[in-house]
């Protein structure tokens, strides 16, 4: 596969940034199991290789959307990780001033425009910055991440048609975890693959294995260089598995054993680690110096976000929309 042959300055960049991730959560479900941080906590260890494949192969200016998964989303995209896990534990000093959470990241500076916790909400979202970049000519893209319970949804099918009927350059990522919260795949739909979708919509797509950051990345490659080509959208679907439960908290008692055994096999950190083992491209000194990195950047993130204030309550309703008006808003602007 050609992106194997990359620089090895690339791929090790590309393993920190997983790592980070990786730790980032980590941190968070530990947070979260001392009530430091609460509320829902959806977290997608496992899942890294997808965020880490697609954001990689994406300009600065380019846009990328999430939903309700999408901590790695947003680090994969450049996002700050003091104002990340500020804006998780609640506090002033984070993205939104610390009343999004979780679910509603926004990390504008780096082209991460929102996410949302309405199952499907932001595929509609991201045809309009497609749109605009089409519009602006600057062959930008807009890469939109949801998983496979958002593929029952009607805006899902309504914006894969509207964005083949215009050709938009739009980037549908779907990962297909296998759930939709407690719901196996197979309960949810008779479709297997949420590729198929997209060619009922005549939109090129393929299936890749998404614990395996090379293929990730080669789907990825193909799908920028049409898009921004200005051949329409394309969908990537890409198969792996949470390793945590739907949310923080969940037993999962849906789940069999072994079947998570299965995947902690095919962790996907863990099969970067070993290609670049195999190349001579890693000690095993350097791969734990690259994860001890990344969870001293993420334990200052957390004494960030801890020491931080609360928001001020006479700050209620800034950043806040209403019928097309904002009060109060600093964060927000148009796309540029
Ligand atoms: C419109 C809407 N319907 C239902 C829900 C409740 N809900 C939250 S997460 C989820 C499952 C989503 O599954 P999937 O899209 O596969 O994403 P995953 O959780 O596997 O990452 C559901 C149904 C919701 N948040 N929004
Ligand atoms: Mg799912």
């Amino acid at each position: 596969m050609a992106s194997k042959r990359e620089n090895p300055r690339v791929l090790l960049d590309l393993l920190r940034r997983m790592w980070l991730i990786r730790a980032f959560e980590e941190k968070l479900s530990a947070l979260y199991a001392e009530r430091q941080v609460v509320g829902l906590l959806h977290l997608g260890i496992g899942q890294e290789a997808v965020a880490v494949g697609v954001c990689s192969l994406l300009r600065g200016d380019d846009y990328v959307y999430g939903g309700h998964r999408s901590h790695g989303h947003a680090i994969a995209k450049g996002a700050d990780v003091n104002r990340l896990m500020a804006e998780i534990a609640g506090r002033a000093t984070g993205y939104c001033g610390g009343k999004g959470g979780s679910m509603h990241i926004v990390a504008k500076e780096c082209g991460f425009i929102t996410a949302t916790g309405v199952v499907g909400g932001t595929i509609p979202l991201a045809l309009g910055a497609a749109f605009a970049a089409k519009e602006r000519k600057k062959r930008q893209v807009a890469a939109v991440f949801f998983g496979d319970g958002a593929g029952q949804a009607g805006p899902f099918h309504e914006s894969l048609n509207i964005a083949s009927l215009w050709r938009l350059p739009v980037i549908f990522v779907c990962e297909n975890n296998g759930y939709a919260e407690f719901t196996p795949l197979s309960a949810h739909t008779k479709v297997e693959r949420l590729a198929q979708h997209a060619k009922t919509y005549g939109i090129p797509a393929s299936t890749v294995d998404g614990n395996d950051l090379f293929a990730v990345r080669d789907a990825m490659g193909k799908a920028v260089e049409k898009c921004r080509a200005g051949n329409g959208p394309v969908f990537v679907e890409c198969l792996t598995h949470r390793l945590r439960g739907h949310y923080e908290g969940d037993p999962a008692k849906y789940r069999e054993l072994s079947q998570l055994a299965e995947w902690k096999e095919k962790d996907p950190i863990a099969r970067v680690a070993r290609v670049l083992k195999k190349k001579n491209q890693l000690s095993e000194k350097r791969l734990e110096t690259i994860e001890r990195q990344a969870r001293e950047q993420v334990e200052r993130a957390a004494d960030f976000s801890l020491s931080s204030p609360w928001p001020a309550s006479g700050d209620v309703d800034g950043q806040v929309y209403t019928n097309g008006y904002h009060v109060g808003a600093q964060n927000f602007a148009p796309l540029r």
